[in-house]
């Protein structure tokens, strides 16, 4: 009897998960857009940027390009989340191949600078050398040029 509830309850789990999100296992959906899921995994081993670059690949997946309103829901997803709320977190943005000239890795684009993703009231990210990853951190999770030998957490993304 026991047996019998306990694989209904898993087959509502699995089909909850398969209706709710088109993700890979281990990566949640951020979208909210049903016809683009936006898939992430967080990992939640420190290392530096280059290590969960690393990482990410070994999931098939790449460091974290994070867009438009994706940074307010990772944002609101991140702070719900116990676990997560009190970590940094590296993204998938750098300025390691020319210095001053942000991109995003996983496919070399731009990333905007300003607002809404960096904080208005600081200068312009200017860590030279030495500060070469995106990273966020809290309380707001703005983009932030951190550390190059910093240890922190990461985020993983994959297309579907
Ligand atoms: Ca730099």
């Amino acid at each position: 009897m026991k047996w019998a509830a306990t694989l209904v309850v898993a087959a509502a789990t699995l089909g909850l998960a398969s209706s709710k999100s088109d993700c890979p296992v281990g990566f949640i959906n951020l979208s909210n857009d049903p016809s683009s899921p936006e898939c992430l995994n967080f990992v939640l081993n420190t290392g530096t940027w280059q290590h969960m670059n690393y990482m990410c690949g070994i999931i098939h997946a790449n460091i974290s390009k994070i867009t438009g309103d994706l940074h307010y829901r990772l944002y609101n997803y991140i702070r719900a989340t116990p676990g997560l709320t009190d970590h940094c977190f590296w993204i998938g943005g750098s300025d390691h191949q020319e210095e001053g000239h942000r991109v995003w890795e996983s496919d070399g684009s731009d990333i905007s600078m300003g607002t809404p993703h960096w904080d208005a009231c600081e200068r312009d990210p200017n860590g030279s050398i030495w500060q070469n990853y995106l990273c966020i951190c809290p309380p707001d999770y703005y983009f932030r040029d951190c550390a190059n030998d910093a240890m922190m957490y990461g985020i993983c993304q994959v297309e579907v």
